[in-house]
């Protein structure tokens, strides 16, 4: 095969693009030329930490918002590949949420496994994409950072996974400008013992202010105190813990909120999301949509309907990750080897979108979410050879967790699922999430 493929990002999404080819590759198919593009020096996106924040050594935007002591915050059953369980890489069952160490440990079994980290260009950020209709190809700049070379080269299909919680949302409110205390978003955050004996008030109601709350209550914060725009989280909060209604101003270190009442803080940590960012791509080619399950403008949530040789990973809000990127993976590959058809009559492509936006407007209802996304994964592994496996095994999973969450938010963690891959039960960890102050591996795996 002569086919050239540019795949942006050796994050899990990019990753699974690599093992759904060489997984081709190994059952005998001819596999085009692949060639990953990756900004850092590692694989694994968000999920190889870095101490950075700003730019990077390149001078570049970090692309990391990872932060240390991050514990899985859904249940790794949910998430686990179907090719590659837990126990083929651990030789064990091994706890529910596992921390960050241990997830990227996983992620890099597979790939360490499937020998594809030759197809990776490290350290190489794409500046920018084009497409030549008469060639009908794509035209790839990217910055070789290591030998501070910008190069261009040509390739005919190109898969976006460059990932979409990188680039943070902040708003501005009164009164920032002179906060007499740090203000930093989700995005930069790094190690909650930064905020040890403070009182912090985190803005927004989502798993950013639910999760970095938590590290700082657990690494010993003052007080928290969240707020809301729309809805608030609503859990049962330990006592030093409050849910205040909307943020209006900030004066010197007093905090405002619309239900009337103040609060004296030392931080205020946005967590206000994330915007999906491409600086890489033209406006003809660069994906405009809302983070939601079903992604403006991808058909079959994958497809660039204005130019389908372009794809996109995970773009959607995520319930399921790993194993619907790989869903996603499997898909884009069997395209691009000519056993899928796309339709070529850009309505068809537009009406799937239409669709799909249209069945997750049916319901705001949170199984209704799971289950939906759950559908999404079993009808593109339906089309490919990537291993079935019990979705709805998977969701009940979910299900469970949020049962778990709403029981005790600070204890939810400590609970154990069935793995829809092996049947087998995970243990119960060896210690409370609330008091497991090391995240290490080592420490981890000591069920
Ligand atoms: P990313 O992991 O973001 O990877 C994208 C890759 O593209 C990066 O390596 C980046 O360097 C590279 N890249 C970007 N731009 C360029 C460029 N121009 N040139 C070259 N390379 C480029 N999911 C879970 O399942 N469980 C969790 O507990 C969980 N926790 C999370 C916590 C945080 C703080 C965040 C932000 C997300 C979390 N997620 C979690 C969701 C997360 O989105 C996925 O787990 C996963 O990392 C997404 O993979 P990705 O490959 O699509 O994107
Ligand atoms: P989300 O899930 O996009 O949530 C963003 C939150 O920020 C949400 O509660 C928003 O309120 C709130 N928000 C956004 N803009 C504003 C402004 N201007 N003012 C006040 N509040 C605002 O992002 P997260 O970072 O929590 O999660 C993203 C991923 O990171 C997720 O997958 C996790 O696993 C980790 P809204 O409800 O829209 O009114």
């Amino acid at each position: 095969m002569t086919k050239r493929i540019a795949v942006i990002g050796a994050g899990p999404s990019g990753l699974a693009q690599l093992r759904a080819f060489q997984s081709a590759a190994q059952k005998g198919a001819d596999i085009p030329e692949v060639v990953c593009f990756e900004k850092q020096s590692n694989w694994g996106g968000l999920w190889n930490y870095t101490w950075r924040t700003g730019v990077d050594e390149n001078g570049e935007p970090v692309h990391g918002s990872m932060y240390r002591y991050l514990w899985s915050n859904g249940p790794k059953e949910g998430l686990e590949f179907a090719d590659y369980s837990f126990e083929e890489h651990f030789g064990k069952q091994i706890a529910s949420y596992p921390p960050r160490a241990v997830l990227f440990d996983y992620i890099e079994g597979r790939v360490l496994k499937a020998n594809v980290r030759d197809w990776i260009r490290f350290s190489t950020v794409v500046r920018w994409v084009d497409y030549d209709a008469e060639a009908g190809d794509f035209e790839v700049t990217v910055h070789d950072m290591a030998t501070d070379r910008v190069y261009t080269e040509c390739f005919d299909n190109v898969i976006v996974a460059s990932g979409h919680f990188s680039s943070p949302n902040v708003p501005e409110y009164p009164g920032f400008d002179r906060f007499n205390g740090r203000i930093v978003h989700a995005h930069d955050f790094r190690d909650a013992r930064e905020f040890q004996g403070k009182d912090v008030l985190l803005m927004g109601s989502s798993y950013s202010a639910e999760d970095i709350g938590s590290q700082c209550w657990k690494y010993g914060a003052k007080s928290i105190t969240t707020c809301y725009r729309s809805a608030p989280m609503g859990f049962d909060w330990p006592h030093n813990w409050e849910e205040k209604g909307g943020f209006e101003r900030v004066e010197g270190k007093t905090a405002y909120f619309s239900d009337g009442t103040t609060k004296d803080i030392d931080a205020i940590i946005l967590c206000t999301g994330y915007r999906h960012y491409f600086p890489f791509l033209p406006d003809d080619l660069r994906l405009k949509t809302a983070n939601r399950l079903a992604t403006a403008d991808l058909y079959k949530g994958v497809a660039y309907v204005h130019n389908p040789a372009l794809f996109y990973l995970g773009m959607q809000d995520q319930w399921f990750t790993f194993n619907m990127f790989d869903a996603q993976a499997w898909w884009v590959r069997d395209v691009i080897l000519g056993r899928i058809a796309i339709p070529e009559d850009k309505q068809v492509l537009m009406a799937d979108v239409a669709e799909r936006e249209a069945r997750e407007e049916a319901s705001d209802d949170t199984k209704y979410a799971i289950n939906y996304q759950a559908d999404y994964i079993k009808e593109l592994i339906a089309e490919t050879d990537y291993p079935s496996f019990d979705v709805d095994g998977a969701s009940k999973a979910f299900f469970e967790w949020k049962k778990h969450k709403a029981q005790d938010i600070m204890g939810f963690r400590n609970n154990s699922y069935v793995s829809v891959m092996t049947g087998t039960m995970a243990p119960v960890h060896h210690t409370p999430w609330k008091d497991a102050l090391d995240d290490s591996l080592e420490v981890y795996l000591q069920n």
